[in-house]
């Protein structure tokens, strides 16, 4: 059974990586979708917070939400699967996913990384501007699911 991992920090789930993890389905049986844990860094959403919002939202039998902490490949390699699935929204992004992958694939030779290309609704869509927009009262409508909005709306509400 084709499985893949689409790993990333989530902070919080945009509609950008939601179409990814839909366009995925298309592929492959099974999708995991990996927060990575940086414990040096401090995220706008725990852990916890969100893999309960990845779940809400995407609510597929097929996808599996997890978390790792340290290396993506010993994660991967844990889990016994062998294709990462990683987003292109712009050039910008190429450079970066390509060292990624080019260091995943030094480090684990079995591995292969599946770029897709963002849906043209979305090319625009990162977590970082969704979090500005908001920390300033801004509409992030359909920039992130319903229930991600709310999220938004009560951690910014709390911090003001
Ligand atoms: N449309 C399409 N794709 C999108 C969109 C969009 N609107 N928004 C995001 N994406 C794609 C991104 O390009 C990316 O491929 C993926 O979705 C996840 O995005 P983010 O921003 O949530 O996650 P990143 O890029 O911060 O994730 C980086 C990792 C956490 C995966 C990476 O740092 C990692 O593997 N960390 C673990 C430690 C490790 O192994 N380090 C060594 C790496 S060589």
């Amino acid at each position: 059974m084709p499985v893949a991992i689409y790993p990333g920090s989530f902070d919080p789930l945009t509609n950008g990586h939601l179409s990814l993890i839909q366009r995925s389905l298309k592929m492959f049986d099974k999708v995991i979708v990996a927060i990575a844990v940086n414990p040096k860094k401090t995220p706008l959403f725990t852990e916890d917070e969100r893999r309960d919002l990845i779940r809400d939202a995407v609510k597929d039998p097929r996808v599996e939400v997890d978390a790792f902490h340290g290396l993506l490949v010993d994660y991967v390699k844990r889990r016994g699967v062998s294709v990462i699935v990683r987003g292109l929204r712009a050039v910008s992004d190429f450079e970066y996913e390509f060292q990624l992958a080019n260091m995943n694939r030094k480090l684990a030779p079995t591995v292969e990384t599946v770029f897709m290309m963002t849906g043209e609704d979305y090319f625009y869509i990162s977590s970082q501007l969704v979090r500005e927009v908001a920390s300033f009262n801004g509409d992030v409508t359909g920039l992130v699911p319903p229930n991600v909005h709310e999220a938004l709306k009560a951690k910014f509400a709390r911090k003001t």
